[in-house]
């Protein structure tokens, strides 16, 4: 498989963009080697510059989950596109596709959209600091949620869970003002809270855990986060942006039947243009500019080639079985790979949830970041190089999940685990 082209566009691109990448998510340096570059998509497949073919479960990392290049999204991108990209103004389709969100999210009265999943988290932490009147803010280990200056923050070592960043260049205020728990553990929230009494305006947590691999919450850690909050009167943020519209159309909240009380989406609600959104009580989102005293704005912001695309995306969506046939797909590739491993005796975890999983090199759970930091990394990147060199391409970490979409075919599974048996760590 020659990847001469890729080579020589990194070495370009390494010249004029950081790293040679506009994400470092895309840049392999957790598995190693130099990122392939990419020139079309279609479906479930993707072609890289040397026409190399590979499977996809990157899908963009969540959002082409109609898969790529899906006619009904690219005809309503294409067609919006024809009468004017952006005008600047409010248009009828931020009008339909909030209509669509709220309908989807019962706790979404009121939704603003904007241009990025950091947008979303952004506003949001900057909503709740302005209705509570609070500062702090209280995340989880392992949790990521773009790279707002208060969320680059993981456990400091020693500081009693309060933050410190994890990125040069965050004033050092805003790192000591986060405080950080460990998912699946409502214990290390309520110490937090106990010892910041009155002073945490939000707890923001991904209600499944996406960043660390797939963690699903474990019983009552949800519910144990909505109890906590409201005894406190801090406010619940759920950071959807991966799991809104994808493991649900109702989200997580959905899924689980707990209730934030604001929510951040992303990723798929675009289908694959540039949008994020955070929504919540029309009382709560009265705070927001220009209603009330909390400023966000956003040239871009409600784009109509972008909601055009949003709109038939969450239609599609919104049709019956498509969630049960997501699920399916979902479980014929993690039980597959499972049992791939199973019968080479090689230890391994599948954590999933409708729509992504994550493969884990090892024999114990992974429920949070520790245990999800304890398994063999060094395993996962020969694995994710044996599977490109089999013709699929997985996320480039072991922190990430592997995304599924409706036209992932029982060929394409069937293939992958065949790319498995023939990528097992030796
Ligand atoms: P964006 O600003 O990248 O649109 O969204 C930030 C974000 C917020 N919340 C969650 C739960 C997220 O997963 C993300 C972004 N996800 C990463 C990968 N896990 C995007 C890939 C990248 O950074 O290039």
């Amino acid at each position: 498989m020659s990847r001469a082209k890729s080579a020589q566009l990194f070495s370009d691109a390494k010249a004029l963009i950081p790293g040679g990448v506009n994400s470092p998510a895309r840049a392999w340096g957790s598995v190693g080697g130099d990122p392939i570059f990419f020139k079309k998509a279609l479906g479930s497949r993707v072609w890289d510059v040397d026409d190399n073919e590979l499977i996809d479960y990157v899908c963009s990392w969540g959002p082409m989950i109609l898969g790529h290049a899906n006619p009904i999204v690219i005809g309503a991108a294409i067609e919006t596109a024809k009468s004017g990209t952006s005008f600047g103004a409010p248009t009828e389709l931020e009008v339909e596709m909030a209509r669509r969100v709220v309908d989807a999210i019962p706790s979404i009265e009121v939704v603003r959209f904007v241009s990025s999943g950091t947008e979303a988290t952004m506003s949001a932490l900057r909503l709740a600091r302005s209705k509570t009147g609070r500062n702090k803010i209280l995340k989880f280990n392992g949790g990521y949620h773009g790279h707002e200056d208060s969320l680059l923050v993981e456990a400091g070592s020693g500081l009693a869970n309060q933050g410190i960043a994890s990125s040069t260049g965050v004033h050092p205020d805003y790192a000591a003002a986060t405080l950080v728990a460990d998912f699946n553990d409502v214990e290390s929230v309520r110490v937090l809270l106990e010892a910041n009494k009155g002073e945490v305006a939000a707890v923001i947590v991904e209600p499944i855990g996406g960043n660390m691999g797939v963690v699903p919450p474990v019983p009552e850690f949800l519910e144990g986060l909505r109890d906590l909050t409201a005894e406190h009167g801090s406010l619940l943020i759920f950071d959807e942006v991966i799991t809104g519209f994808r493991v649900a159309l109702g989200g997580a909240q959905s899924v689980y039947g707990v209730t934030p009380d604001i929510t951040c989406l992303g990723k798929v609600v675009g289908g694959g243009f540039p949008v994020g959104a955070y929504g919540a009580s029309a009382e709560i989102m009265s705070e927001v500019s220009p209603l009330g005293p909390m400023y966000q704005a956003g040239t871009l912001s409600g784009n109509p080639v972008a909601m055009a695309a949003g709109i038939v995306t969450l239609d599609e969506l919104s049709k019956p079985g498509v969630y049960e046939g997501l699920q399916a797909k979902t479980d014929l590739l993690a039980d597959g790979v499972l049992g791939v491993f199973s019968k080479a005796g090689i230890p391994a975890v599948v954590n999933r949830a409708c729509g992504l999983m994550t493969v884990f090199f090892t024999g114990n759970e992974v429920t949070d970041m520790a245990s999800a930091s304890a398994t063999d990394r060094e395993a996962f990147g020969a694995f994710f190089h044996g599977m490109i060199d089999n013709g699929v391409y997985l996320p480039p970490s072991q922190f990430e999940a592997w995304f599924v979409s409706t036209v992932h075919s029982d060929a394409d599974i069937a293939q992958t685990l065949e790319g498995v048996a023939n990528s097992l760590p030796s």
